[in-house]
């Protein structure tokens, strides 16, 4: 076997990543949904479409979980969740409370000026808390919309101290191996001030919160001219990189297939991470996981592709020859460590990555096997006649 082959094999061993279980159902944007037949309604549906993409890749052994969308009898559902999780073969994996979409949250959850809604939503997060450890469930991870739409309708520093407090309630709350995952937006839904906007927000705030909880990086959740992979670099110097929430943008949190748009910036997050191993020799203990909402493409495809393209980015990263990049670093010698990375990422990783699918049973191209597989017909039979509601969100 080539030495690049080897490098890209060992890669892809030890490279999973988490599917969102709102990215098979039918979600839009506000201008309108536009629903597939086959989209997946039931949580049964969500975990057999997630089993039906990790059979294909082998790649994806957990399934995210937001809680009232999927779990709304929280650890009283549990059970099924655990049937499900057997019958398809992906465990449940980070539990996602729901902190955004009741009435009550209007302005603000942690962050609301009412006690009472705050402590409503501390209720929720620490219920999520005791759902992810029935499940057995490692990463709680939080998103808020909270923020504002016009100056000084807010009260940022004493917002900032309600989040500190429910935070540090909520990390009171976890299990001994369980983690707090606190993911930064600059803004939408909220418009003029969002209460956790940045990478430095989440990490001072993921410190005030206690040593098991860490930062999440949404990749969409960025200016278009803020560097995310120096983000990446600080976090994980800091200790405080917890997971990732990959999609990819054009203009803002568009939340389209990874690698669509720029491929390359993800590889570049890939590298920071893979010198970081190298460097300090340790694996970094970050979960990556998708977070995308598939309007236009079929749900399904565009997660065989999203998980399909991650795993290229990944093995890219792995071929990055770090004597010569360090050396060229050292010696500033700007062209010939630029093109470390450039020769990685213009490595076609493509043969290899077949027959690493193939010497594990794996369908040599997942795509293919999944358009010529049936499943699609089977289950749009199965689903069009229930006409999905355009209810909420997800
Ligand atoms: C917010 C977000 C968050 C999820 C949601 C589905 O934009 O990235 O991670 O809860 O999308
Ligand atoms: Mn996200």
């Amino acid at each position: 076997m080539r030495n690049n082959d080897a490098r890209i094999a060992a890669a892809l061993e030890r490279f999973t990543v988490e599917l969102p279980s709102w990215g098979f159902a039918n979600t839009g944007t506000r201008f309108g949904k536009f629903l597939q037949p086959a989209a997946a309604v039931t949580i049964e549906e969500k975990f057999s479409d997630a089993g039906h993409v990790h059979a294909l890749t082998g790649a994806c052994p957990t399934l995210a979980l937001h809680v009232l969308w999927d779990v709304p009898d929280g650890a009283g559902g549990a059970a099924e969740i655990d049937r499900l999780s057997a019958l398809y073969g992906v465990r449940a994996g980070s539990i996602n409370p729901n902190l955004f979409q009741d009435q009550q949250y209007k302005f603000g959850s942690f962050g609301n000026p009412e006690a009472g809604v705050r402590a409503a939503a501390r209720q929720h997060v620490v219920d999520s808390i005791a759902l992810a450890r029935v499940l057995r469930c490692r990463d709680v991870s939080l998103w808020f919309a909270d923020g504002s739409n016009y100056p000084g309708t807010a009260n940022i520093r004493q917002r900032r101290a309600w989040f500190v407090e429910n935070l540090r309630a909520s990390h009171a709350a976890l299990g001994p191996d369980q983690r707090l995952l606190v993911e930064y937006k600059p803004f939408e839904p909220a418009f003029y001030h969002t209460d956790i906007a940045d990478w430095g927000m989440a990490l001072l705030l993921a410190r005030a919160a206690g040593p098991q909880a860490r930062v999440l990086v949404d990749t969409g959740h960025h200016y278009l001219s803020q560097n995310v992979e120096q983000i990446v670099a600080w976090l994980l110097a800091e200790g405080l990189l917890g997971g990732f929430h990959f999609n990819d943008r054009r203009y803002a949190d568009d939340d389209l297939t990874l690698g669509s748009i720029d491929p390359y910036q993800v590889f570049r997050i890939f590298h920071e991470i893979r010198l970081f191993e190298h460097e300090t020799g340790g694996a970094a203990d970050i979960a990556y996981m998708i977070d995308q909402s598939h309007n236009l493409k079929g749900k399904i495809e565009a997660m065989i592709q999203t998980v399909a393209v991650a795993q290229a980015l990944y093995a890219k990263a792995a071929l990055v020859d770090y004597d010569r990049l360090l050396l060229a670093q050292r010696q500033a010698d700007l062209v010939r460590a630029e093109e470390c990375l450039q020769d990685a990422f213009a490595t076609d990783v493509r043969p290899a990555i077949r027959d690493w699918r193939a010497a594990r049973g794996l369908p040599a191209d997942p795509l293919e096997a999944f358009r010529e597989g049936g499943y699609l017909q089977k289950i749009t039979a199965a689903r069009a006649p229930r006409a999905a509601s355009p209810s909420s969100y997800a």
